[in-house]
């Protein structure tokens, strides 16, 4: 049984216990997660995704930093997720060094997950820890992954605004386009910036972002032709619907250039979504989606409970020899 109090209170050992509860999915890690459910909802979810490399962590370390100086410091999170860097691996290493100098804020928490179980029990963790950040009254959570594959996707799904990284040099604009996450961006980093080759990466980038968002989108409206411009994507007077075009920013996390522009830009996605609904909408598609997977798993689980001994094989064996159909198969199996 675990207390939610201290964490609702912002006691941060309680919630680092919590965390590896969550992680290793323990029923009271879960418990404790039903019980924080109606204190989530709150804080501004920032995914930043990218291939290994790229400077994703130093970035988050950059801009975690920011939101701490600002005039209204807010609170920040991280969670750092990187199932392809095993624990002795550079990047979890460096990520420590680096984020060591933010350890001794009270404002800022930090955890890192490498090579955990399967990539979906990874997905799960972090919703998970996302929440429990989003309980303990952290309103900036930034949720680092590397944009490999479907999984790391779902985990930039949850975010409210995804950053995808880029860097000069290293081929990754094909690799963004191969995992589909340049469709995910809401806003497209450069970093490294300091590095020869920076204007290529922006041309190509630029190229591609044309293709999976058009930047002259043809709205019907009454009956007439309109074209939405990113100059008025948030009038909330005009008639055409609201378009965001991801920006294309340059940074240069070892150093801090073009952060605050960068967090600008989070500041006015964050408005866009707020301003046309979106936000609600995409709570809710999260949460239905969220709903049917427990479903499934509840369904399929209370049906393995009471299944029978040995009436799933037997039957899969008449399958086999085409004894039986498969439809029927499911009759009997669920009758
Ligand atoms: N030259 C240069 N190096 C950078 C920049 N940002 C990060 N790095 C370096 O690139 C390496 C990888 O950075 P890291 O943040 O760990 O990348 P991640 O794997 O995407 O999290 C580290 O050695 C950083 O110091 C940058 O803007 N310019
Ligand atoms: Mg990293």
């Amino acid at each position: 049984m675990i207390e939610i109090e201290p964490i609702l209170n912002g006691n941060r050992l309680a919630l680092a216990r919590l965390l590896t509860q969550i992680e290793n999915d323990t029923h009271a890690g879960r418990a404790a997660l039903s019980g924080l459910f109606p204190y989530t909802g709150r804080a501004h979810l920032i995914g930043v995704t990218g291939a290994p490399g790229t400077g994703k962590s130093s970035l988050v370390n950059q801009l975690a930093r920011h939101y701490r100086k600002s005039d209204r410091p807010r609170r920040v999170a991280v969670v750092a997720v990187d199932p392809s860097s095993p624990f002795t691996g550079g990047a979890v290493l460096g990520d420590r060094i680096r984020m060591t100098e933010l350890s001794g804020d009270p404002g800022v928490f930090i955890r890192s997950m490498a090579s955990r179980g399967s990539l979906g029990g990874l997905a799960r963790a972090t919703a998970g820890i996302v929440q429990a950040y989003d309980a303990a009254g952290y309103e900036i959570i930034l949720i680092e992954t590397v944009g490999a594959g479907q999984a790391e996707v779902d985990i930039a799904r949850l975010a409210h605004t995804t950053l995808v990284v880029e860097a000069p040099g290293l081929g990754d604009e094909i690799q963004a386009i191969k995992a589909g996450i340049l469709e995910i961006a809401d806003v497209l980093v450069i970093n490294k910036a300091d590095r020869p080759g920076v204007e290529n990466t922006e041309r190509a980038l630029r190229t591609m972002l044309q293709l999976a968002h058009p930047v002259h989108r043809v709205f019907r409206h009454h009956g007439r032709l309109e074209l939405a411009s990113p100059s008025h994507a948030l009038d909330a007077q005009s008639p055409v619907a609201p378009l965001w075009v991801p920006p294309v920013l340059r940074t240069v996390a070892s150093d801090g250039q073009g952060i605050p522009k960068l967090a600008e830009a989070i500041t006015h996605h964050q408005e866009y979504l707020v301003q046309t609904g979106d936000l609600e909408r995409r709570e809710r598609a999260r949460l239905q989606n969220e709903l049917e997977q427990r479903i499934q798993e509840a369904l399929v689980n209370r049906w393995r409970a009471a299944a029978k001994n040995g009436q799933f094989e037997e039957l899969l064996k008449k399958l086999v020899a085409r004894e039986v159909a498969p439809e029927e198969a499911v009759a009997q199996l669920v009758a």
